[in-house]
């Protein structure tokens, strides 16, 4: 079996999270770690017996490097992932595709133009043992009528609410997509401040194509980590942990230690069959466009309508 080369780009927490499960699966290999803070690649490399670097441009051109890990700051994952398209290699990007919707649509018009899939993108929830539980509880238990999904944080740290919302509602929101298998068209939200900049609570209730409905509730500063999601079909209700899990943590790492496993592990194998998977950059449109119609709303107070580009047969 052919060694299969990785690189990665960004060694923070997901960066480390992604080297380290690679780094752990039989025949593949981390080669190159790059961060532009040179101490982070360094730390990272030496954990995983790769080679730093500071600048991902190299990574990304550098032969050894079968596939492309982009987990590095959310407003470097559009052009990395375009510098990887171009390089016709296979790349995992952590989400958000791009700050924006038209970054995201560029990304997607890159794949498009290369004519296949090469893009995943890191919704992991779709790879937690859970989600997938509940996906099919899901499937047999008729139409869907509501989804509530719920997400708590426990950031120290106080975050504005277009970054809560496009950071981490974008989660919630690929999980109602995925379990409902229809877009969002419209949303309302309402927010509660937290300091002076930052957010504590946003809340949002959504209209899906299909007819049903959605609810998220998104809280900053909780007692603790928690992601739950509970989805009412015609026929009975399916509901992944409740609120006395005992699986309380500070963040998502050991939350979705397994999610992040089986991701590296499915992300592998479509790399060696040339058959790329999993959340797509249409994926990577479809929720920016729902976070900015989320956003638009905390600030109007109004209903916003979902403005959502043609799907390109590439993600039929
Ligand atoms: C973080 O960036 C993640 O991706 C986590 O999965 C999510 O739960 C958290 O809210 C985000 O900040």
């Amino acid at each position: 079996m052919h060694e299969l080369g990785i690189g990665v780009v960004g060694a923070g927490g997901m960066g480390s999270e992604h080297a380290r499960n690679f780094a752990a699966l039989e025949g593949v290999r981390v080669v190159v770690v790059a961060d532009a803070v040179e101490a982070a690649a360094t730390t990272l490399a030496a954990a995983v017996d790769a080679e730093p670097i500071t600048d991902a441009a190299v990574l990304i051109s550098d032969p050894r490097v079968d596939a492309v890990v982009i987990a590095s700051t959310d407003e470097t994952h559009a052009d990395l992932a375009m510098s990887a398209l171009a390089h016709g290699k296979p790349t995992l990007c952590e989400k958000p595709l791009a700050t924006s919707l038209e970054g995201a649509v560029n990304v997607m018009e890159s794949e498009v133009a290369v004519g296949r899939r090469l893009l995943q993108l890191g919704l992991m929830r779709e790879y937690d043992p859970a989600h997938q539980r509940l996906r099919q509880q899901v499937k047999s238990n008729g139409r869907v009528n509501h989804i509530r999904a719920v997400h708590r944080n426990r950031n120290e740290f106080e975050r504005t609410i277009d970054h809560a919302i496009s950071q981490s509602m974008v989660h919630d929101i690929h999980t109602v997509r995925w379990l409902a298998e229809t877009e969002v068209v419209s949303v309302l939200a309402r927010s509660l401040p937290r300091g002076q900049n930052g957010v504590r609570f946003v809340t949002a209730s959504a209209r899906l194509e299909s007819g049903c409905l959605a609810t998220f509730e998104f809280d900053d500063y909780a007692f603790g980590y928690d992601v739950s999601v509970e989805v009412s079909g015609e026929d009975g209700l399916a509901k992944t942990a409740g609120p006395d899990d005992p699986r309380l943590h500070d963040d998502w790492f050991a939350w979705f230690a397994d999610a992040y496993r089986m991701e590296a592990e499915a992300w592998v194998e479509s790399v060696r069959s040339g058959d790329t998977a999993g959340p797509s950059a249409w994926d990577g449109v479809a929720a920016q466009a729902v976070v900015e119609a989320v956003q638009r709303s905390v600030r109007t107070g109004k209903n916003e309508i979902v403005e959502l580009p043609v799907k390109p047969p590439l993600y039929a």
